[in-house]
């Protein structure tokens, strides 16, 4: 299996893609979706394999620079990492590279190059930059026939084969085949649209090894970073003292809290990054009269954390009254018992009693004093959150 290093993509390839096989990235105009070819040899290059990257819209030294945009420094891997060359030739430029296309708009010249590619170098991954490209330049039906055979001798020479495609409106035969039936895998990546695009989605549309999953992710892209999955607001919510401004602050990377006499009045605001997620973090006061601003938030958030003390059963009464306001609005939620530390702490199960919470209610326990549990209680309510997308 060769990892994809795209977040969540390679489990719900169940474990990325095996030796012989080809992928599509297959992307709708307008969405950042090239960065998902780029990723990929990227991180086959860091996991020690060779990359072969065919670049047909933009020259190899663009390309490279792109890499570095991602913070992805290539040029350790010089002796791993090919470049095919089809752009400089059609804009008449000379070319420093290996294997050069030198007539990217015959698709004979291409195939002889990357037969020769696919049968010299040892098994690699072979990433097209732009399929889109080559099929603009050499038509529809020789392109496809052309890839049918690359993906035939990536099987006898045990390569993986993974093209970027954008869905320009070519014709619906030509959507239809590759969507259905050229690739082992279909990734489609796709835009959150309502005028303007506002969201960046992936989500497997085939894939002939994998189980079939019917999850989507939402990500964005980073410079430096990549692709990061997406995941807009978290809210830490609780009643006075639970220790939800402690919790904000020992899952952030980077947090802030506006305190007013030993207490917040104001928010916590942290931001997360954990095993490819990426999520903004906001802390809610716990005092009443600051109930309207709960609703505020939750209205755009994507999930939430209940933060109690575990030592302290009267909370639990205004922590069930204000899980009442967030729950509402049908959010995925996770209760996180805090102050395990303490002598007296309740275990998750006498809170679940206490709180007369359905059992399917996940209660994580924590103590974020110490950074303990923290992070569980993040992956939990991740796992809830793009379960349901
Ligand atoms: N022993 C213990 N104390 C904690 C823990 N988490 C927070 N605290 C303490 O509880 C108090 C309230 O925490 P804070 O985060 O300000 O609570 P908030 O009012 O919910 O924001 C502080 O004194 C924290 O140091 C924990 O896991 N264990
Ligand atoms: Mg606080």
């Amino acid at each position: 299996m060769i990892e994809t290093g795209i977040p969540k993509l390679d489990d719900f390839l169940g474990g990325g893609v095996p030796k012989g096989k080809s992928l599509v990235y297959y992307i709708q105009p307008g969405v950042e979706g090239e960065v998902f070819g780029m990723q990929t040899i990227f991180n086959t290059l860091k996991c020690k394999g060779t990359g072969v990257f065919i670049v047909s819209s933009t020259s190899p030294d663009t390309t490279r620079g792109q890499f570095k945009e991602f913070g992805w420094n290539i040029d350790v891997y010089n002796d791993r990492l090919f470049f095919v060359d089809a752009y400089n030739p059609l804009i008449g430029a000379p070319s420093k590279e290996k294997y050069v296309v030198l007539n990217p708009d015959n698709i004979e010249n291409f195939n002889k190059v990357i037969t020769d590619v696919i049968k010299e170098l040892p098994p690699s991954t072979i990433v097209f930059g732009s399929l889109s490209t080559i099929m603009d330049l050499c038509g529809e039906k020789e392109t496809i026939e052309a890839v049918r055979n690359w993906n035939k001798l990536a099987i006898l020479y045990d390569h993986i084969i993974v093209y970027n495609f954008t869905a320009w409106p070519y014709s619906q035969e030509t959507l239809d085949l590759l969507k259905k039936e050229m690739f082992n895998a279909v990734i489609s990546i796709g835009g959150i649209a309502e005028r303007v695009l506002f969201g960046q989605y992936f989500g497997i549309l085939k894939s002939d090894w994998a189980k079939e999953t019917k999850k989507s992710m939402l990500f964005r892209v980073l410079r430096p970073g990549g692709i990061k999955l997406f995941i807009p607001k978290i809210l830490v919510t609780g009643p006075f003292d639970a220790g939800k401004s402690t919790f904000v602050h020992a899952l952030s990377t980077r947090a802030i809290s506006v305190d007013r006499l030993g207490t917040t009045i104001a928010l916590d605001h942290g931001h997360v990054e954990y095993k490819g997620f990426s999520a903004d973090i906001f802390g809610t006061p716990s005092q009443e009269r600051f109930d309207p601003i709960i609703k505020l938030i939750s209205g755009e958030s994507m999930g939430i954390f209940l933060v109690v003390d575990s030592t302290n059963p009267t909370d639990f009464v205004r922590a069930k009254q204000m899980l009442e306001i967030t729950k509402s609005y049908g959010l995925p939620f996770v209760v996180v018992a805090n102050k395990q530390d303490l002598p007296g702490a309740m275990t998750p199960e006498e809170i679940k009693v206490q709180f007369n919470l359905p059992s399917d209610v996940p209660i994580v326990p924590a103590s974020a004093k110490d950074k303990k549990g923290v992070f569980e209680a993040f992956e939990v309510l991740i796992n809830k959150i793009t379960g349901g997308i």
